[in-house]
């Protein structure tokens, strides 16, 4: 335990900065709005901060599309900004780490202007630059038929030097090309360490297995006739020198600076092509974020992503069990979350916010099921105190982001109209929208009191009133504490939560979730904790306690942690009592 790597039982936050706090009226979230709220963070037991990112940039993709890595888009504020929030972080024993964007640039980044100068251009090779194809009637066409994330080609044509570019994303984010040695360098030394030698904690790494394409350049499968372009994740994901690339990048910026890293994995066919890029002797990443169970409901990655898909509790939990016990036997390590900037909210997702009471029993209970799971814990701003989707009723206007525009567009131009009410709806639960909404602090304060501005840069929940930190501080009752006791208790029992082993309990079962924890003492004893949780508005039985911890005698067993406040009374005797609606508890066996 003592020479354990910090980051293992601390807590990190994720802050959308556009979101949190306007210090200057002008409706966008600020730096010095987020240094004023580092008290509030604090307090609630936060270790790391993780800035999504603040560089220069047109934006296209909320900073995702980066035109200097050493420049603040000034409505953030500035690098002294940054460099002060580093030092107001550490004066409170926190860390912060910032978003590194390093699979593309922005088209208006120096590097990216200079490369499309000329094909004889000494960057021409830092991007990934292909001729065109022609077809049957002599039309031109891409050199691939992939399709991007955000819908449409992964090339878009440019006139002037009469060559496409490859854009995972957006046709304003090109590809950088890892390929070439002096553009990994430029990556390593004027994103990198340039922040590291300012005193920054590390980096969560966007897009981190997408950096070594298939260099063949051919088509993918046709799986959708209906479209011109076909989802080709094969053709980039996981690529041939991709664990080549980042075990460079650890041994020549992370390992030296010794910065903590989680990188972003998507479109992971299984767990065990996960485990490279953590395995601890493979040197490559601290953490990963590994997507399966965040991406229940959307229909896949592509064209289909936002018709919404119904999943069951037993594949829910059988998703979560995967990715808690994939790391089992080695020396990798996890982490756990159910939010981020890229996903609808978890309590409007996973939990029911059908009524008051189940929001607030939903929540907590997820909130505990988060805190007892294995892994490095991440939680998303608003998470804390349940923030919601977007209310039902606002129309496509409300949607900002670049993804959701494009595929409402896309369904809207292929004149079906089931498909853009299935579209729509599917946008309901899942954009990404819903997570960049303006952080909820004050329901007596104009624009929930996260900006004295007259407008706000996406409109502020009608709900702030009901949902808001000022409401919950200090209100026992609350999502909001009970968070805190809960990452409080997450600390104190850490050999079980943290590092637990998992075991899935009632695996087929609808209603319930249920696992067990274990830990081994020093002494050589066994410690288990018994997670229940009833996934549903409806009373529930508790399952058979002392049978499923294990113990032969009543006394053996305590009510460590319960979402409601009848917990003493729950010790001896008591244990089959029913669950209340979404109501989740904690037994131990000392
Ligand atoms: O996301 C990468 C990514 O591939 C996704 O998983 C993302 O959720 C997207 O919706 C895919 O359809 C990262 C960032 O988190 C995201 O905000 C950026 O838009 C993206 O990279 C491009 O930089």
């Amino acid at each position: 335990i003592g020479k354990e790597p910090w980051w293992k039982a601390a807590v990190f936050y994720q802050v959308y900065p556009a979101s949190f706090k306007d210090s200057s009226a002008e409706g966008w979230g600020d730096i010095p709005g987020l240094i004023s709220e580092l008290d509030y963070l604090a307090d609630l037991g936060v270790d790391c901060v993780w800035l999504s990112p603040v560089f220069e940039s047109p934006q296209a993709d909320m900073g995702y599309d980066v035109s200097d890595y050493q420049a603040i888009y000034a409505p953030y504020g500035t690098v002294v900004d940054v460099d002060r929030l580093t030092a107001e972080c550490h004066a409170r024993d926190m860390k912060l780490i910032l978003d590194l964007v390093v699979n593309h640039t922005s088209v208006e980044h120096a590097w990216f202007k200079e490369s499309r100068s000329s094909k004889t251009s000494p960057k021409r090779d830092w991007y990934i630059w292909r001729p065109a194809r022609y077809d049957s009637h002599g039309r031109r066409i891409p050199p691939t038929n992939w399709r991007g994330y955000f819908a449409g080609p992964t090339w878009t044509w440019d006139e002037d030097t009469q060559e496409y570019y490859l854009h995972l994303y957006a046709p304003d984010q090109p590809d950088l090309n890892w390929e070439n040695d002096e553009c990994r360098e430029a990556i390593y030394n004027d994103t990198m360490r340039f922040w590291l030698d300012r005193g920054v904690d590390g980096f969560r790494i966007d897009t981190v297995n997408k950096y070594s394409k298939r260099t063949e350049y051919v088509d993918a499968p046709v799986t959708d006739p209906q479209s011109d372009s076909q989802p080709a994740p094969e053709m980039w994901c996981n690529g041939p020198r991709i664990h080549e690339f980042i075990r460079e990048m650890n041994q020549k910026v992370l390992a030296p600076y010794n910065a903590v890293s989680v990188g972003e994995l998507s479109n992971m066919a299984s767990p065990h092509d996960v485990i490279p890029y953590v395995s601890a002797s493979a040197k490559e990443l601290d953490m990963v974020f590994e997507f399966s169970m965040i991406r229940l409901g959307t229909g896949g990655g592509f064209g289909p992503k936002y018709i919404y898909r119904p999943y069951t509790l037993s594949t829910f939990k059988e998703t979560v069990k995967k990715f808690q016990t994939f790391i089992e036997g080695t020396d990798a390590w996890t982490t756990v979350f159910c939010e981020n900037h890229d996903n609808g909210r978890a309590v409007s997702r996973f939990g029911d916010t059908s009524t008051p009471e189940l929001w607030r029993a939903s929540a907590k209970t997820l909130a505990l099921w988060q805190i007892t799971l294995t892994g490095t814990l991440f939680l998303y701003q608003g998470q804390e105190i349940g923030m919601v989707n977007m209310p039902s009723e606002w129309g496509i206007e409300e949607y900002k982001d670049v993804e959701s525009r494009n595929f409402y567009q896309e369904a809207v131009d292929s004149g079906d109209e089931q498909r853009v009410r299935d579209t729509m709806h599917g946008l309901r639960i899942l954009a990404r929208d819903h997570s960049r909404i303006p952080f909820q602090w004050d329901g007596g304060k104009k624009n929930a009191g996260f900006s004295e501005g007259d407008r706000t840069w996406m409109r502020v929940h009608d709900g702030f009133g009901e949902i808001n930190a000022m409401k919950q501080r200090g209100d026992q009752g609350s999502v909001l504490e009970f968070w805190k006791r809960a990452l409080r208790l997450r600390k104190r029992f850490k050999d079980l939560f943290v590092h637990g082993r998992f075991t899935a309990l009632e695996e087929g079962d609808e209603k319930r979730f249920v696992y067990l924890k274990e830990s081994t003492t020093e002494s050589g004893g066994n410690r288990r904790a018994l997670v229940v949780m009833n996934w549903s508005k409806e009373v529930q039985k508790c399952v058979d306690v002392k049978k499923s911890l294990g113990c032969e005698g009543a006394d053996e067993v305590r009510l460590l942690f319960s979402t409601t406040d009848r917990g003493p009374k729950m010790v001896g005797g008591e244990h089959e009592a029913a669950l209340r609606p979404w109501e989740g508890r904690v037994y131990v066996n000392f």
